[in-house]
Formats: C-alpha cells, sequence, structure tokens
C-alpha cells in the first residue's frame, strides 16, 4: 500500500510541475497580449487598460459603449496614462467624472467625490451655466465641458 502511496504522490508532483510549466507560459503570453492589445491605442497601468477605439461620441454614448464591451469609464483618474492617449490620437478625452448631482462637486461613476485633480488655471468655470462633464486635453489638463460635446472613447478594463 505504501508503494501504491508513493506511485500517487510521485504522479501528482509531475502533474503539478506540467501545471506550473503551463502557467509561466499564460503569463508570459499574457503579458506579451497586454502589450500588443496597447499598442497603438492603449496604457497599460498596474493591472488596468485604459482603451481607446478610436470613437467619438457624447459623455452617456462612450459611457454605454464602454459598458457593452464589458469595460467601464475610468474609475481613479490616471492622468498619465491618458494624457498618452490623448497625444497620440491628438484628442480631447472624457473623464469618468461629473457634477451632474451637485454643481461643483465632481464625482467619479461609482459616486466617490474625486481627489486627484488637474485642473487647467481657471476651470472648473461651468460656462454658460452648462458644463457638467470633464475632458483632459493632450497637455495633461482638465477643462469642465458640456457632456453633449463628443469626446474620444477611453474605456477602462
Ligand atoms: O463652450 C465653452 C467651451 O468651448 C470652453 O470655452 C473656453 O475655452 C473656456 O471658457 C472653457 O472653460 C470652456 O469649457
Ligand atoms: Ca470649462
Amino acid at each position: 500500500k505504501g508503494e501504491v502511496g508513493n506511485t500517487e504522490v510521485n504522479l501528482m508532483k509531475k502533474q503539478v510541475s506540467a501545471l506550473q510549466g503551463q502557467l509561466t507560459m499564460l503569463q508570459a503570453g499574457l503579458a506579451k497580449f497586454q502589450k500588443v492589445a496597447a499598442f497603438p491605442s492603449g496604457q497599460i497601468v498596474g493591472n488596468k487598460a485604459f482603451v481607446t477605439s478610436g470613437y467619438e461620441g457624447n459623455f452617456d454614448d462612450l459611457r454605454q459603449r464602454c459598458l457593452q464591451a464589458g469595460g467601464q469609464l475610468e474609475k481613479k483618474t490616471e492622468n498619465a496614462a491618458i494624457q498618452q492617449i490623448a497625444i497620440i490620437h491628438k484628442k480631447a478625452v472624457f473623464l469618468g467624472i461629473n457634477d451632474i448631482q451637485t454643481e461643483g462637486r465632481f464625482k467619479h461613476l461609482n459616486g466617490d467625490d474625486v481627489t486627484y485633480s488637474n485642473w487647467q488655471l481657471g476651470e472648473p468655470n461651468n460656462d454658460k451655466g452648462a458644463e457638467n462633464c470633464v475632458e483632459i486635453f493632450v497637455n495633461g489638463k482638465w477643462n469642465d465641458r458640456f457632456c453633449g460635446e463628443n469626446r474620444l472613447i477611453l474605456c477602462e478594463f
């Protein structure tokens, strides 16, 4: 019985070792896939991927398209990464932030208050009393803007 037990243990050791090899291969494959997926339209920050398809739409349109794709508008602003996408496409991007609920109190879409901000000098100014969304320019600075404007989509996965 002892010998049979040893055989089973040895078999399991071999299986674990084979699985470890497969896991290493999968990890390397995933790391490579992330780089490929991020080139040239995305940025990886830790385990988050910020990606644009190049589509431009209004805030609600972008939010719906991101959700449909299994992503979301960015939850916590990774300014440098998002700025890179604006630079690559030479276009402003809508952040996942607005002050629709209470004027002047900007929140992320999950309801969290905005703690980090990078407003352009003089912003937010709620121009014409109609600016509740936030765009980030190629220079990385933020401007509050009418949510009905069309901006570049940016999804976080
Ligand atoms: O409709 C107003 C916008 O085009 C922008 O105009 C000026 O650049 C500034 O007043 C901005 O704050 C404003 O969002
Ligand atoms: Ca403004």
